[in-house]
């Protein structure tokens, strides 16, 4: 039995890492640990809350004195780090956050882990370390070997949050590993990412906001697929390791956006091409060798089936995404958390 701390998994992937955890090994126990930002959401949390081997705790990560008392009192064996800003646009907006909650905050849980002792720090890290590439040459994909070249204030902040964990595991021994994952889709993802903005978007009959001509390519993996990969490294991963986490499926922007109309039985005409983002990478693509030899993982979901699984998720749970946009959201927070 471990106590996994878990990290931002009030969130779109801890969320589901905690479901996927607690169905595959449901002698561990989780403590998730998360601030309840914008993006944190306690009702995805609901059916599990009064689980004997769960228990949720609004702290932030970059508050040191809360995260001491955290791991004096939880004694946590593994810690899963996916607390973070997340959203590239709000980073060009805002980055101050982004280097609070990405940098110091990663830097707060590696100080707790090197003081009370860890088997196992993961960092949830991203592709976007390693910057862009050409959309000419199909042949070049990000390596673990590939130098960190970063674009945006949020790809930076992650970038340097990989940096501190690989300093702590030189420095001090702490045996960290990390994972650089392609962008994840999937069921309880906020409404400003691609997808589900989109999906939300083309149900109400909204323009669809596509930036400059759609044409930047993203390479998509299934969020239950990531789950299971950062699951094998944990178990089998070796210590100061990079792990890359992506599936060979790339698309543009466009052709996700024209899909997902279909889909939805939308018109086209729904597509409204907006002013390009700032700094806009235009290719992510990952090479999954590393990980498919040393661990066994390959990704199983196939993007038809797990597009038409996430449109279905949406379709079946607007309650969910419309109280976030009404922002009925922030009001059940003060009801169920306000007091506690
Ligand atoms: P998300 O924005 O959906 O969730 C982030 C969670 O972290 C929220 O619950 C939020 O309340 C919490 N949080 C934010 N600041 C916090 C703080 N200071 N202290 C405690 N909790 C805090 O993000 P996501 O899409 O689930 O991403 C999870 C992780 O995976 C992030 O580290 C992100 O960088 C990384 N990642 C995401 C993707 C993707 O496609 N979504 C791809 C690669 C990597
Ligand atoms: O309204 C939009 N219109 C649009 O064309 C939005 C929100 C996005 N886009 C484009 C920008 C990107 O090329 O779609 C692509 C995907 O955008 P996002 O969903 O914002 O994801 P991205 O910027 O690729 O970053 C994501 O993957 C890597 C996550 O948000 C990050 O947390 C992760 O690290």
């Amino acid at each position: 039995m471990k106590n996994i701390l878990v990290t931002g998994g009030a969130g779109f992937i801890g969320s589901n890492f905690i479901f996927y955890m607690l169905k595959q090994h449901p002698e561990d126990r989780i403590i998730c640990l998360d601030k309840l930002t914008y993006a944190g959401n306690l009702q995805t949390l609901a059916l599990i809350m009064n689980n004997y081997n769960f228990k949720f705790i609004k702290a932030d990560i970059a508050d040191r004195q809360a995260v001491d008392e955290i791991f004096a009192v939880e004694k946590p064996d593994i810690v899963v780090n996916f607390a973070a800003e997340s959203h590239v646009d709000r980073s060009i907006e805002n980055p101050g956050i982004f280097l609070q909650t990405n940098v110091m905050g990663t830097q707060v849980l590696l100080d707790a882990c090197h003081k009370y002792g860890i088997e196992r720090y993961h960092q949830v890290s991203t592709d976007e370390v390693y910057g862009d590439l050409p959309l000419d040459r199909s042949d070049l994909f990000f390596t673990e070997q590939t130098p960190l070249h970063t674009s945006s204030p949020y790809s930076a902040s992650k970038a340097a949050a990989d940096l501190l964990c690989n300093a702590y595991f030189r420095t001090y021994g702490l045996p960290i590993t990390i994972s650089r994952c392609s962008n994840n889709y999937g069921p309880y993802q906020f409404p400003e990412k691609l997808i589900p903005l989109m999906i939300v978007n083309a149900l109400a009959d909204k323009p669809l906001p596509v930036y400059g001509e759609g044409l930047n390519v993203r390479d998509w993996l299934y969020v239950e697929d990531h789950c299971r990969a950062i699951d094998l490294i944990l178990e089998n991963g070796e210590v100061g390791q990079v792990y890359n986490i992506g599936g060979h499926n790339e698309m543009r922007n466009i052709d996700i956006v024209k899909l997902i109309l279909q889909a939805l039985g939308k018109p086209e005409s729904l597509i409204t091409f907006v002013t390009d983002r700032k700094g806009h990478d235009m290719r992510y693509a990952i090479d999954p060798t590393f990980i498919h030899e040393k661990l066994g993982w390959l990704p199983e979901t196939k993007f038809a089936d797990g597009i038409q699984k996430t449109i279905e998720w949406y379709l079946d749970n607007k309650s969910w995404w419309q109280e976030i946009l009404s922002g009925e959201y922030q009001k059940y927070c003060e009801r169920m958390y306000g007091n506690r």
